[in-house]
């Protein structure tokens, strides 16, 4: 018998056990959850998204991302994490219950998986895919420089050798292009969160300017009363801003796709630490960090049901 109950959450573990967890998560929750295959990677691994709904037919969606960048492990433990908080806690917890009596909530914990094998079988602090590039010896795209939002602009690199090479077109990475794909044919999502670590951030478009979103006010307010929980467990302390104001300039990310088209509620996350081990956070750090962002992404997910 395969069970969740012995899965170690405390660990960092690799692609092939993250996605037996899945496999067993959504059998011992098959009213709940399913999986999704939204296409396969460059090397040819499959892409999952867990979908977490109660019926319906295209029910009002919540996405949620890990993993886009490969070394920034924590981010992927986490949604491992949160699979199966979400589906411990529907029928439990009040906010989740409803939350689920309305929409869908959609969430890819690894989003690069060939990365990901990468950091686990070559090079721990690998960033991009693995794509080849024409001309290049170097290997890989910067899988968050290659959205078709100010594609090329500032803060991506046309260097294939850099760790922010956009690629040589938007959506030329199939790992992205699948995401956009399920996204655009959906077409009823109204937040899109991708978690990323680390800094303790947590940001709202846009990246390829540090020009206000119309939405600026709303999204800094609702960013605002999420970190208020987050910090609430542990006294994480994070920020809160545009990607362009806190961290850098960063053209072609995610968030700034789907809010230019119309999904208003887009976040990006930076988990733990700020710097101490940045990349290399230690295993015992995954279960608070999973925790205290559970509540960060709870208390925004309520607001997009409620808005
Ligand atoms: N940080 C993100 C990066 O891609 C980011 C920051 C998030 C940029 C969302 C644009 C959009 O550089 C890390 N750590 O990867
Ligand atoms: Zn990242």
């Amino acid at each position: 018998e395969r069970k969740t109950k012995s899965f170690n959450f405390a660990a960092y573990h690799d692609l092939e056990t993250i996605y037996a967890f899945m496999d067993t998560l959504v059998a011992s929750h098959p009213n709940l959850i399913s999986k999704v295959n939204i296409g396969s990677s460059y090397e040819n691994r499959p892409m999952y998204a867990l979908k977490f709904s109660t019926g319906g037919v295209s029910r009002p969606a919540i996405w949620v991302d890990a993993g886009i960048h490969a070394r920034e492990w924590v981010t992927q433990a986490s949604a491992v994490w949160i699979a199966n908080k979400i589906a411990s806690d529907y029928g439990v917890d009040p906010s989740v219950t409803s939350l689920l009596g309305q929409m869908d909530i959609y969430l890819m914990i690894v989003t690069n998986p060939d990365g990901y094998a990468f950091t686990r079988s070559s090079n721990r602090m690998w960033r991009k895919t693995r794509s080849v590039n024409v001309g290049s010896s170097c290997r890989g795209v910067d899988p968050n420089r290659n959205w078709d939002a100010g594609f090329g602009g500032p803060g991506a690199s046309k260097d294939p050798c850099s760790e922010s090479y956009h690629g040589p077109s938007a959506n030329s990475e199939v790992e992205v292009k699948n995401v956009v794909d399920l996204i655009k044919g959906h077409a009823n999502f109204k937040s899109f969160i991708s978690i990323h670590s680390y800094s303790q951030l947590l940001m709202y478009p846009y990246g390829y300017t540090c020009t206000d979103i119309p939405d600026q006010s709303e999204l800094h307010a609702v960013g605002t009363a999420a970190i208020k929980e987050l910090t609430s467990l542990y006294n994480t302390r994070y920020q809160v801003g545009s990607i362009c104001k806190i961290i850098y300039p960063a053209s072609g990310g995610s968030i700034d796709w789907t809010y230019n088209i119309g999904i208003k509620y887009s976040f990006a996350f930076e988990l733990r630490d700020t710097g101490l081990y940045g990349f290399l956070l230690p295993a015992n750090q995954i279960i608070p960090t999973a925790e205290e962002t559970w509540l960060g992404l709870k208390n925004i997910m309520g607001y997009v049901r409620d808005h």
